[in-house]
């Protein structure tokens, strides 16, 4: 019989995926999430056919280096920014990603952030906590309004439409900005008006960056951008860190030029610039957009879809259902 192939999990994942993967493979599943050098992933990826990594396991040319028994690696995310495409692709090494599964809970994400920043929910709270509420103020905690002003999306793949569909029920005109305009029928379905960036960005009441990050991307959203936008508009980055300029974003902010952001994505996380920190207007998280049960379950399960079927196994052998670089596949 031939050697069952071998398969590395960076990071702890769900026990029920980890079982699934054991019917097929010799597993090696991390029990701690911890941010490693290039130096130990490329020791660690040699001994392995394939590998589960997420977004802070950066696999670049360094690390395929040498490497000639590694096929196949499954991105637990959408974003691949992580992922060096075409040093995996000159390897022969596939790489797939989780579109598609996690694109509701994301966007219900970005209107959690967009709803706390402008009511002030995490100032506030931590306030309260602080034993700082003496009684009801009719002028304290003023926040601005959601409803009925206008959102505007920049990035309008899945996840920004269900951002945009959303918007009916708080009666927001949405505006968006993209690469490509949407067709018709698409625009029609999320309410959506197509307009220029600087359109976007002076128009917004509201901002959402859902954009992927590519070189190309880095800080479209800095000083110059936030000068365009409204003082009293709402800055939300539930995309990626190095889309905006953090230290451009914290001056707009502390100067009163924007009334507030709620960032879940940050340049150089986990670290948190700390112009950042210091500000209460403000709302941060680590990078959980996606975070629930059910959508990481579900993001989970693609990832081992998607590496049993790259490895040749399962009903969908040699054809994933999620593969980024497809001139690997067949070859
Ligand atoms: C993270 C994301 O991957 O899918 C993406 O691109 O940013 C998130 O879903 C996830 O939070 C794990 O780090």
């Amino acid at each position: 019989m031939s050697k069952r192939q071998r398969v590395w999990i960076s990071r702890p994942l769900f026990p029920d995926i980890v079982t699934r993967l054991e019917q097929y493979f010799d597993v090696v599943a991390e029990t701690v999430d911890q941010k490693r050098s290039a130096e130990q992933l490329k020791g660690t990826l040699a001994d392995f056919d394939g590998a589960i990594v997420g977004g802070s396991d950066r696999v670049d040319a360094s690390v395929l280096d040498g490497n000639r028994r590694l096929k196949a690696i499954a991105n637990l995310g959408v974003g691949y920014n992580n992922l060096d495409i075409p040093a995996l692709t000159q390897s022969g090494v596939l790489a797939c990603n989780t579109p598609g599964v996690l694109d509701e809970s994301v966007a219900d994400y970005a209107w959690a952030l967009m709803l706390a920043a402008s009511r002030r929910v995490g100032a506030a709270e931590r306030w309260l906590r602080a034993g700082q509420w003496n009684g009801m103020r009719f002028d304290d905690w003023l926040g601005v309004d959601v409803h009925g002003k206008t959102l505007g999306i920049l990035g309008m793949g899945r996840i920004g439409q269900a951002i945009a569909r959303r918007a009916a029920g708080f009666g927001m005109p949405v505006i968006y900005h993209n690469r490509h305009r949407l067709p018709a029928d698409i625009e029609e379905a999320c309410k959506a008006r197509y307009v220029e960036k600087s359109t976007l960005l002076r128009e917004s009441d509201h901002l959402i960056l859902v954009l992927p990050f590519t070189s190309e991307n880095r800080h479209v959203i800095g000083a110059l951008e936030l000068a365009l936008m409204k003082p009293q508009a709402v800055l939300v980055n539930i995309a990626r860190g190095g889309i905006v300029d953090d230290v451009a974003l914290a001056a707009a902010l502390r100067e009163g030029r924007l009334a507030a952001a709620g960032l879940d994505v940050f340049e150089g996380e986990p670290a948190v610039h700390p112009d950042l920190l210091a500000l209460e207007n403000a709302v941060l998280s680590p990078h959980l957009g996606s975070a629930t049960e059910e959508t990481r379950h579900a993001m989970a399960t693609l990832a081992a879809d998607n590496l049993i079927a790259a490895l040749g196994h399962g009903l969908q052998a040699g054809h994933p259902p999620s593969p980024i670089n497809t001139e690997v596949l067949g070859k």
